[in-house]
C-alpha cells in the first residue's frame, strides 16, 4: 500500500487507547488492507514495547461464531499480548481506563515447545506445558464499538487485559468443556469449549500457521487466548466476573466501582 505511514495509524490508535477516547474507524479512511493492518498492528505493539512492556504472547480473535456473530466480521484474527495487560487472578481493574470494557470467557494455554511455523502441532502434550481458564477484557478503540477486518487486526484485534487462572496439566478431552460466564453470581453466557474451532487445539495449529506469515514465531513460556467461547459482555463498575470451564477450574477479576 502505497504512501500509507503505518507508524502514524498506530500512533492514533496508541492515543486512543492512552487518552480513553475512541476514534472513528480508519481502515476506509487510509485504504488499509488486512496485510497492512498487521504491519499497524507491529507498530502498534512495538510503540508499548518502546515504553518498556515485553511481549508475553498472542491471542486469538473470532475462533467462534458467537464472536463473528457479535461483532460481524467472520475470519480468525491473531494479536500480541504484553505484560502490562495481565492482571492477576482474582485482580482489580479500573473500568474507567477503557472506553466500552467488555469481557469473555477464554482458555490459556502455557507454550512449551512449539512446532516450526506451516507444521501442525502434532504433539499437543509437547507443545503445551498447561491449560487455564481465562478471562479476556477487550476494548475496541474505535467508536460504538464498530469496525471492519483490517480495522480491528490494526487495533491489536481489541486486546487490553487478561486474567489466567490456575494452570493445570491438559486433561484428556478439551475438546468440548462446558464453559460461563458470571458476572455477581449470575450465568451471563453459556457455552463450551467446542465453539472455539470445533476444538480450543485447533486455534493453536492456526495460531502457529497465522502469525508465521507475519514472521512471528510463538515461543516457549508465552500464554496463547484460544478465543471466546461465547459473545463478550460490558464490564460495569463493581462488577464481579468470573469464568468457569469444566475440569480447569475458574478465573475471575473485579472491576473498581
Ligand atoms: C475482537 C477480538 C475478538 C475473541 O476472543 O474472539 C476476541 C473483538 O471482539 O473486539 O478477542
Ligand atoms: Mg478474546
Amino acid at each position: 500500500m502505497i504512501g500509507l505511514d503505518v507508524v502514524n495509524v498506530a500512533e492514533r490508535l496508541y492515543a486512543a487507547a492512552d487518552t480513553v477516547t475512541a476514534i472513528p474507524q480508519l481502515a476506509a479512511e487510509v485504504g488499509l488492507d488486512v496485510p497492512t493492518a498487521y504491519q499497524v498492528q507491529a507498530a502498534l505493539v512495538q510503540r508499548r514495547l518502546d515504553s518498556g512492556e515485553r511481549l508475553v504472547g498472542l491471542k486469538m480473535g473470532l475462533t467462534s461464531r458467537a464472536k463473528m456473530a457479535q461483532v460481524g466480521v467472520d475470519e480468525v484474527i491473531w494479536g500480541r499480548l504484553t505484560d502490562a495487560m495481565r492482571v492477576p487472578d482474582g485482580g482489580l481493574v479500573d473500568p474507567s481506563a477503557y472506553i466500552h470494557p467488555r469481557v469473555e470467557p477464554e482458555v490459556a494455554f502455557l507454550l512449551d515447545r512449539l512446532p516450526e511455523p506451516g507444521e501442525p502441532v502434532g504433539d499437543f502434550a509437547g507443545a503445551v506445558r498447561a491449560v487455564a481458564p481465562a478471562i479476556e477484557l477487550i476494548d475496541s478503540r474505535y467508536a460504538d464499538f464498530r469496525f471492519s477486518l483490517p480495522d480491528v487486526i490494526a487495533d491489536n484485534t481489541s486486546a487490553a487485559a487478561f486474567v489466567v487462572g490456575p494452570w493445570s496439566p491438559v486433561p484428556a478431552g478439551l475438546g468440548n468443556l462446558g464453559v460461563l460466564l458470571e458476572v455477581d453470581g449470575r450465568v451471563v453466557q453459556v457455552g463450551s469449549t467446542a465453539a472455539i474451532l470445533g476444538d480450543p487445539r485447533r486455534a493453536l495449529d492456526e495460531g502457529i500457521r497465522l502469525a508465521g506469515r507475519h514472521g512471528v514465531r510463538l515461543q516457549s513460556g508465552w500464554v496463547f487466548l484460544a478465543g471466546a467461547a461465547t459473545a463478550a459482555v460490558p464490564l460495569r463498575p463493581g462488577a464481579h466476573v468470573r469464568a468457569v470451564v469444566e475440569k480447569l477450574g475458574t478465573a475471575s477479576l473485579r472491576a473498581r466501582s
